[in-house]
This record gives structure tokens, C-alpha cells and sequence, in this order.
């Protein structure tokens, strides 16, 4: 019985690997979060995502599975042509000239071309183009922190959403944070990452972004959502027992929804007392005098 389900095994890989193929293309439009059964990168929403999939999609994994398929057929046609039985007597020669060159020179060719995408990706990421904002990002066990400086907006604090929050609020538990990091859609965003106690990590796969958050030490990325909508992530460095609990959730918005939030964040000017409101006009003669 054993044996028979073994024996269907590479069919049902097959078959399986269809129907997940199958449901990303369904589930396309869902961005920001992972889906049940789906295979393949969550779907972009950067131009720096696009490229990273592009590459990953396009240039590396033709040319592993090209090389995988080579070795592998190599493997065969040694196991099946000069085993003991079909090949009794071995030729003594070693040394190839033309092979050994070939075997050499081939690879750096391959490396070369895989680096002219790879530099060019490389370089995309680390320019920066002008940031329209910068959040600073601090990782702490086990929470996130997030400061707006140009809209002068201090740390807020962002925990994991509760299970029953979640819930309610049709959200992926583990993923959907309190106080999720709030940004414009179709601006640059510059986002500066620290720790407080070990090393986390801040990644957002829909923007392609991944960097480290060292205590002491301030590094630093960038994204440009190209729509809008809620963006999920996690800690990716091994922080601790609730490494798993720090998620990182951000959402795009449109420019006036983000000015509403901002206006909406700014201090608040103090009630002004009847005290406070005669203070000037009786102080002011004196004042003047000093
Ligand atoms: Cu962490």
C-alpha cells in the first residue's frame, strides 16, 4: 500500500503545484499578505518589487533550473553508460583540456551575465530618489515603533493585534499590528531602522524591502507604494521567545487621507483658562517697562 501511494507521490507534486499556480493567478489581487495555497511572491506594489520578481522570475530561475537539468543528465548518463556492468573496463585517461576549460570559463560567462542584473537591482535599491518623509523604525522585543519627524509625529508604539480584534476587523491575525505605520501612496518614503535591545529585522515583501535593525547603529531603505492598501510583514531576525509577535503593518493611503491623519496627530493647542486669557493685557504695560 506503502509502496503505491510512494509511486503517486511525484504526480500529486505535480498536481498540487498546478492548483497553487492556479490560485495565485486567482488570488492576484490580493497584495500585502500571504495566501493559503499559493505559490510565487506576493504581488508586487513597488517598481523595486517588479524588478526584484523580474529578476528572481526571469533571469535566475531559468538559468538554475537549466544548470539543475544539466547536472542531472550528467548524473544519469554516468550512472547508466559507465557502471560495472555496461562499462567492465574503464578508460585510463584523465585530463581534458577543451572540457576543463569549458567547465571553467562557462560558469564566470553565466556569473557575469546573473551580475549585470543583479549590480543594476543592487544599485535601484540603494539610490534613493528624494524622500518625500522619513519614519524611523525601532525594533524592540517585541514591538515596533514608529516617528514621523517631518510631521513631527513622536513614537507610537505597535503591538500585535489581538486575535479577537483580528477577528472582528477581518484582518490576518499574526500580521495586523495596533498601530500600523501610515504612508502616502506614490511618494518616497525613507525609512530609517534601529533596535533597542537585539538585532531585529524590517521587511515588507510587497515593497521588496528587507534590512536589519541594529541597536546602535541607524540603517537605512526606502519604498514608493504604487497603490494603496494594507501591507504586512514581519520580524525577520531571530529576536527572541515572541519573535513571531512583532508583525509590521503598513498602510498606503492617498495623499488627502494622509494629511487628515497627520492633522489629526498634531498636538492639540491647550484650552486657553480665563486666567491665562486676562494674563496679557494686564502684563503687558509691565512688560514693556522692563
Ligand atoms: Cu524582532
Amino acid at each position: 500500500m506503502r509502496s503505491t501511494f510512494s509511486s503517486f507521490r511525484p504526480l500529486a507534486a505535480v498536481v498540487v503545484a498546478f492548483g497553487a499556480a492556479t490560485a495565485t493567478s486567482a488570488l492576484a489581487d490580493i497584495v500585502g499578505q500571504p495566501t493559503d495555497r499559493a505559490i510565487d511572491f506576493q504581488p508586487a506594489a513597488s517598481l523595486i518589487r517588479h524588478d526584484q520578481i523580474f529578476f528572481h522570475n526571469v533571469i535566475l530561475l531559468p538559468i538554475i533550473s537549466i544548470i539543475t537539468a544539466l547536472v542531472l543528465g550528467l548524473l544519469l548518463v554516468c550512472i547508466l553508460r559507465f557502471n560495472h556492468r555496461a562499462n567492465p573496463t574503464p578508460a585510463r585517461w584523465s585530463h581534458n583540456t577543451a572540457v576543463e576549460i569549458l567547465w571553467t570559463v562557462l560558469p564566470v560567462l553565466i556569473l557575469m551575465f546573473i551580475a549585470i542584473f543583479s549590480f543594476k537591482l543592487l544599485f535601484e535599491e540603494h539610490d534613493m530618489p528624494r524622500p518625500y518623509m522619513t519614519v524611523k523604525v525601532t525594533g524592540r522585543q517585541w514591538n515596533w515603533d514608529y516617528e514621523y519627524p517631518d510631521q513631527k509625529i513622536s513614537a507610537t508604539t505597535s503591538t500585535l493585534m489581538s486575535e479577537t480584534d483580528a477577528n472582528a476587523s477581518h484582518q490576518p491575525y499574526k500580521l495586523a499590528a495596533n498601530a500600523p505605520m501610515i504612508a502616502p501612496v506614490g511618494k518616497v518614503v525613507r525609512v530609517q531602522v534601529t533596535a533597542e535591545d537585539v538585532i531585529h529585522s524590517f521587511s515588507v515583501p510587497a515593497f521588496g524591502i528587507k534590512i536589519d535593525a541594529v541597536p546602535g547603529r541607524l540603517n537605512e531603505t526606502w519604498f514608493k507604494a504604487d497603490r494603496t492598501g494594507t501591507f504586512y510583514g514581519q520580524c525577520s531576525q531571530l529576536c527572541g521567545i515572541d519573535h513571531a509577535f512583532m508583525p509590521i503593518e503598513v498602510q498606503v493611503v492617498t495623499q488627502p487621507q494622509f494629511d487628515a491623519w497627520v492633522a489629526s496627530k498634531a498636538p492639540k493647542p491647550a484650552p486657553v483658562t480665563v486666567a491665562q486669557a486676562a494674563t496679557p493685557a494686564t502684563l503687558a504695560p509691565a512688560a514693556a517697562q522692563r
